[in-house]
């Protein structure tokens, strides 16, 4: 019997806050909700494979002491007793709390309020404290409130949209989408892409400016400099602003000229002169900032050089302008509502204000209040490290892999003296610390609110029943917090009760006066709160339909009731290169993976468009460290090394190498690109550095290359290097090892059949040329394969892993698993480059050739590729642009 419904709920991925509709019955089916303002039908290549993530693989379905199942009273009393006893001993500070923006509102709202209320310490940070906390620093020095003040509708009424370090092509998916729409209606629309590597976001841009790496303050200070030359300065909104002229004076010292810029950003001077001439004379003009800002050791500088130019203006607040932070996470921005940030009180109030303290006291009838700001994320797990903090709960992240200087953090978490970890998935690379792991219900089990970039507040929705024993982590925070004897404060019922509590008390004392206010929510009904439609705050509650924009009118929230223009005076990043370390390491995302890969890893539509950590470097600087496309190099920085995949390619600027972020002991051996580099963080955000690090590449010498295929996961102790990824049905494992293996057929049994008898087993080694080659058949299926040779010049992999979809396999697949090459008929689709349909690089290519295809439109047309989501299409046009430039050399 099928129970079929369709449930409304919103992404777990980025901050972009899509709306989902989830069909269940039979299995999980995840469409666009068309209703939804932030996505109006669409999702990406990550929303659209929702439906392969969910499930019980990997999941935790009860508590874990000491790594054994346990029942809940014992966990949850341990970790009440032991977080009592440690306060008790060495005071409230000694304990702390590392949560996330992957939290839903009411989680978050819990786990502060036990914190800075009950425990008293103000020791709780956030993962987003990496992501961020230079822009919510930037926007309260400027604004005096962490207030964004755009809306995404304001990116289809620009004429003139500016992506400052953000790769919105496959970070922001959804809103890059509606980017190409509005452009395509609207030709006088332009797009201005400002990062060092030439990116999928290229694609739309009508100027790339290929900045050098850090320089960001420098081409701000410049433009707002032209900007009062070209007498762009609006008089009568810098009624409302201070601070203009020692902005000005500052921009004048580091930028007078355009030429200056030109040199210290490594840019043509024309194209600075370009992009200043349209800024200037664009008034709607909205300036997109993320990472590429955000996560440097001058961030918030950064990125208040780029609030000051709106400011100036006066283009903010009104339709199509202003300085739009795009948020990473999905409930980035209901973290900041609630405080999660470690110098932040809740509901937008401020810790180091007493008359702020005293309301938050006041509303919660809490025994104590925080009074002083917490540890910043670095700083907390230095304190860990330290020993000044004893017992850590750490919920909804992975810091063993995301935090810089991540061996250092490991360390910490093994000898600290009582780590907790919730977590819906384990074994991750954190959890398998813990003393306690709790086992947290995740997306599509748990209901509450998540806010997105355009703070607008959705629902999401459970419409499946948990694994096992897990649970919600508000819960399990309340149960904590009445174990450890504050029952008063944590006696809610249902998420509702949550939410409930956040919007009375951001409406509380309504003449301190905030920006975040939810008073239309404050007696929000449990159906009102079931049937929630998606609005963004402030919602007061004389206007319960939401704020789309705010400060148009110059009224601001800060002491002097005006906005603040900050002068810069911009500084290059904390690390050069030197002769050891002579290239910038860029570290961020790729298309079709989320963070540290826990829920994607599992997809395979989502594992074959990226299959292995990698390193990209342009060709010249390959070429003079002896490295080729291929190859397995070194990347070695001041704390550690990595082994990963080359790429090389001229979208990367020569002196710069770019590694992913995403890769973890679960999916490699130790590819984590947080072990290379120390800890460096901005002095007013404590956001750290993730785009400028000094390393060196050089060449890995292996013994050996090989790859393998299975439908069972398989022990690798004999390859020095390995990475695995999801296949339909398999495993991947791409391996390499540094010493010759002597005896393969002993070794590849040993791998692939731990039990003997009985298997069908085919293999051919050719001495001459190193390679060996086996398979195990089973019932006539494929069950695994090997490859092994000399270099990484190995056979295709894609047209094999066909094979593992045959029923039978014939004499002719027999004789092609041991000659290593695909026979007729079937043929090598290559790496996947649309996911949503599986069409790979090979066949696109050769549809091109053959079919004299030109455009991603009739890419589309003939194999669907592009159609869906979209997200391939500007790897559709480069891979038409490389195949038809190959053609005419050839
Ligand atoms: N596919 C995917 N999407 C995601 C996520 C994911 O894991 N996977 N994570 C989400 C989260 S939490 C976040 S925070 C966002 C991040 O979204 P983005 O900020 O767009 O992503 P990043 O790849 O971290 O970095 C953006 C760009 O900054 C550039 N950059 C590096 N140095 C500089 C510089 O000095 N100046 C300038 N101007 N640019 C520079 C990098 O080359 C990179 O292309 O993505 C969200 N969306
Ligand atoms: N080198 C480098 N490092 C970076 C960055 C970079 O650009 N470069 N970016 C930084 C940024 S912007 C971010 S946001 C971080 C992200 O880094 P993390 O937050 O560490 O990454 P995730 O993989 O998203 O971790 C989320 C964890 O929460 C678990 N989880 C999922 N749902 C739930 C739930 O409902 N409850 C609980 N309790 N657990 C759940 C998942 O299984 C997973 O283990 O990485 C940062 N690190
Ligand atoms: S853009 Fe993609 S990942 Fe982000 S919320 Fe929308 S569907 Fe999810
Ligand atoms: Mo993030």
């Amino acid at each position: 019997m099928t129970n079929e419904q369709t449930i409304r709920t919103t992404c777990p991925y980025c901050g972009v806050g899509c709306g989902v509709l989830v069909r269940t019955g039979d299995g999980i089916e995840v469409a666009p909700d068309p209703e939804h303002p932030a996505n109006l039908g669409r999702l990406c290549s990550k929303g659209s494979a929702l439906a392969e993530t969910v499930g019980v693989q990997g999941r935790l379905f009860q508590p874990l002491i000491d790594g054994q199942p346990a029942g809940w009273d014992e966990a949850l009393d341990r970790v009440a007793t032991k977080l009592r006893e440690t306060i008790e001993r060495h005071g409230p500070d000694s304990v702390a709390f590392y949560v996330s923006g992957q939290l839903l509102t009411e989680d978050y709202y819990a786990a502060n309020k036990l914190m800075k209320g009950w425990i008293g310490s103000a020791n709780i940070d956030t993962n987003s404290r990496l992501c961020m906390s230079s822009a919510v620093a930037a926007y309260k020095r400027a604004f005096g409130t962490d207030t964004v003040p755009c809306s995404y509708e304001d990116l289809e009424r620009a004429k003139l949209v500016v992506l400052a370090g953000s790769n919105a092509a496959w970070c922001h998916p959804v809103l890059y989408q509606r980017l190409v729409k509005a452009r395509r209606e609207h030709p006088d629309l332009r797009v201005v892409l400002i990062d060092p590597r030439r990116t999928a976001s290229a694609d739309i841009a009508d100027l790339h400016l290929p900045i050098r790496p850090g320089t960001d303050g420098w081409l701000w200070n410049g433009l707002l400099v032209q900007l009062a030359e070209r007498g762009e300065g609006n008089p009568l909104y810098l009624q409302f602003v201070e601070g203009s002229e020692e902005a000005l004076a500052a921009a004048r010292e580091s930028s007078p000229n355009i030429d200056t810029v030109a040199r210290i950003c490594g840019l043509e001077p024309e194209r600075v002169a370009e992009f200043y001439d349209l800024w200037c004379r664009t008034e709607r003009v909205v300036s997109v900032f993320s990472q590429g800002m955000n996560q440097s050791t001058s961030g918030t500088d950064k990125d208040n050089a780029l609030i000051n130019c709106h400011l100036y203006t006066g283009r903010i607040g009104r339709p199509g302008m202003g300085p739009f932070s795009f948020t990473g996470q999905p409930n980035a921005m209901g973290g900041r509502e609630v405080g999660g940030l470690a110098n932040q009180l809740a509901a937008h109030l401020e810790l180091d204000n007493p008359e702020h303290r005293r309301l938050v006291q006041d509303f919660w009838q809490s025994p104590r209040i925080a009074e002083r700001p917490g540890l910043k994320a670095a700083e907390m797990f230095q304190a860990v490290r330290e020993g000044r903090i004893k017992a850590l709960w750490i919920m909804a992240t992975n810091p063993a892999v995301s935090l810089p200087d991540a061996d250092t953090v490991r360390q910490a978490l093994a000898e600290c003296e009582f780590l907790v970890v919730s977590d819906c998935t384990h074994p991750t690379d954190t959890t398998r610390l813990a003393d306690v792991v709790f086992a947290a219900q995740t997306w599509g089990e748990k209901d509450g609110m998540v806010t997105n970039s355009e703070r607008r507040i959705s629902r999401q929705r459970a419409f499946m029943a948990a694994p096992g024993e897990a649970r919600p982590d508000w819960w399990i925070i309340a149960q904590v917090a009445q174990r450890m004897g504050f029952e008063q404060g944590f006696d809610w019922q249902s998420e509702a009760d949550v939410f409930r509590e956040h919007a009375r008390l951001s409406a509380f004392r309504p003449e301190v006066e905030r920006d975040f206010d939810l008073g239309a929510l404050a007696e929000i009904s449990d159906v009102q709160y079931r049937d929630w439609t998606p609005k963004q705050w402030p919602l007061p509650a004389e206007r319960p339909e939401g704020t789309p924009r705010l400060f148009g009118d110059g009224q601001f929230w800060s002491d002097s009731g005006k906005a603040r223009m900050l002068p810069i005076t911009p500084r290059g990043p904390a690390r050069a290169t030197s002769e050891e370390y002579p290239l910038v390491l860029n570290t961020g995302r790729v298309r079709d993976h989320w963070h540290t890969m826990t829920r994607t890893g599992k997809s395979p539509r989502l594992s074959g468009h990226v299959v292995e950590p990698y390193a990209e470097l342009h060709p010249d600087d390959a070429r003079a460290a002896g490295i080729e496309e291929g190859m397995l190099v070194r990347v070695t920085g001041a704390r550690g090394h990595i082994i990963v995949r080359a790429r090389l390619s001229d979208n990367q600027q020569p002196g710069s190498v770019f590694v992913p972020m995403h890769w973890n002991d679960q999916f490699s051996h130790g590819s984590y690109v947080n072990r290379l580099f120390p800890v460096a963080t901005d002095p007013v955000s404590g956001q750290p550095e993730f785009k400028h690090n000094p390393v060196r590449v050089e060449p890995w010498q292996a013994g050996w290359y090989g790859f393998l295929l299975s439908r069972r996961e398989v022990d690798l102790s004999h390859a020095t290097y390995w990475a695995k990824s999801r296949g339909k049905g398999i495993w991947r494992y791409e391996i390499a090892g540094s010493e010759p293996v002597k005896d393969w057929a002993r070794c590849a049994r040993e791998v692939l059949c731990t039990e003997s008898c009985g298997v069908n087993w085919i293999e051919f080694y050719d001495a001459g040329r190193r390679t060996y080659r086996a398979a195990r058949l089973e019932e006539g299926r494929l069950e695994s394969c090997i490859f092994i040779g000399p270099s990484h010049e190995l056979p295709p992999r894609d047209w094999l892993i066909a094979i593992f979809e045959q029923d039978e396999i014939d004499e002719a697949t027999r004789r092609s698993l041991l000659t290593g090459k695909p026979g007729a008929g079937q043929e090598d689709a290559g790496r996947i480059v649309c996911s949503c349909f599986g069409v790979g690089l090979n066949t696109i290519r050769k549809a091109i050739l053959e079919q004299g295809l030109t455009t991603p439109e009739a890419i589309g047309e003939r194999l669907r590729a592009g159609t869906n989501c979209g997200s391939c299409v500007p790897e559709l046009r480069s891979i038409i642009e490389q195949t038809l430039a190959e053609q005419s050399e050839a």
